[in-house]
């Protein structure tokens, strides 16, 4: 009787371990076959009962029949660990001869590259590209530029001071200075750089941004030469005609003063809150240079004039590439560099 019930429970037990399809299905067949409350460990407990001349041979019969499904168990097993593993490495699997991806090529900022344009431009028009101080002197600043310490025009331009009677400098405008005062006429310069005021920020005003100032010192300068020089400067960065306006202006340093706006070119002219709802962006201050500012710098007014001109070159780059808001060119969020 149990001679039969062992053979038969020996088909099952090698027909379940040989057809699980996977490493859980056979532990699940171990555990009913091989387990601790199994059906051989019950067929053991059979065995016991049996009387003793029996129990010797059916003894044989449950141990080989527990040999081979244990080993039909353990091949199976390691053939599932084998493939477990062959998938891992196949997933896994690394080309350590392939050259390293190295660092994500960057850009340059779109001010930088515009500054560099305009550089470029003005060299081959013979002018010099001149820096000075971003902390200024007080009389580079303000004082030189015929604008003395009473002079409402200070209040336009409302800086930070520094300890000493040193501002940040308010424009590019001291440049003018400190080229006239080293390299005397004739002069033809130009001088990008940052600037500071303390500034209420909106979409087309921030506390620190970028200038590009031009000034050419000869004999009989005239406004026709400043606007032939400014009309360049536009065509060579937006490539093509863009509408502007001359209006009167008013600096200390230049007689007669102009402002040169742009039509404003997010929206076209329509009105927008980079324009003010105006639809026209001031540019381009410009004029004849004061004959204060040249004797100031020591270069006599009755033989030498000249023009200069303070471009926003912050708004140059947000007009040429319609960028909405000038708080994007400072975030420093590369979703937003990575465009130009
Ligand atoms: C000046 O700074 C004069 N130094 C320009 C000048 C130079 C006039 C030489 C005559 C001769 P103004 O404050 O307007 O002027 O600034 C010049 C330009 O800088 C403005 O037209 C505008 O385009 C830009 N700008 C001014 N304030 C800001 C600001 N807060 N944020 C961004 N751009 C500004």
């Amino acid at each position: 009787m149990l001679e039969t019930a062992l053979s038969e429970l020996e088909s099952r037990g090698v027909s379940l371990l040989e057809s699980a399809h996977d490493a859980s299905a056979l532990e699940d067949a171990r555990v009913e076959i091989l387990g601790r409350k199994g059906a051989l460990a019950n067929a053991g407990k059979d065995l016991a009962k049996l009387p003793v001349e029996e129990k010797a041979k059916a003894g044989k019969l449950l141990n080989a029949a527990k040999q081979l499904l244990e080993s039909i168990y353990e091949r199976r097993k390691a053939e599932f660990e084998k493939a477990a593993l062959d998938a891992r490495l196949a997933a896994e699997w690394l080309d350590l001869t392939l050259p390293a991806p190295g660092p994500k090529p960057g850009s340059l900022h779109p001010l930088t590259q515009i500054q560099q344009e305009l550089e470029d431009l003005f060299t081959s028009l013979g002018f010099a590209v001149v820096d000075g101080p971003e902390v200024e002197t007080e009389w580079h600043n303000f004082d030189a530029l015929n604008i003395p310490a009473t002079h409402p025009a200070r209040d336009m331009q409302d800086t930070f001071w520094v300890e000493g009677g040193y501002v940040l400098r308010t424009h590019t405008s001291p440049v003018q200075v400190r080229a006239m005062e080293k390299f005397g006429p004739p002069l033809k310069m130009i001088a990008p750089g940052r600037v500071f005021r303390n500034e209420e920020v909106d979409a087309s005003h921030e506390h620190t941004f970028y200038q590009l100032e031009g000034m050419m010192i000869d004999r009989d300068v005239s406004v026709a030469h400043m606007l032939y020089f400014m009309k360049s400067l536009l065509k060579h960065i937006f490539g093509r005609e863009v509408t502007v306006r001359l209006r009167p202006g008013y600096f200390p340093f230049v007689e007669p003063a102009f402002e040169l706006d742009i039509q404003c070119l997010i929206c076209g002219g329509s009105g927008c809150p980079v324009c003010k709802q105006s639809g026209w962006v001031e540019l381009l201050p410009c004029g004849l240079v004061h004959p204060n500012v040249l004797r100031f710098s020591g270069i006599d007014p009755e033989e030498w004039n000249g023009f200069a001109f303070g471009l926003g070159l912050t708004r140059l780059v947000m007009m040429r590439y319609g960028i909405d808001d000038i708080r994007h060119l400072a975030g420093g969020d590369l979703r937003f560099l990575n465009q130009f």
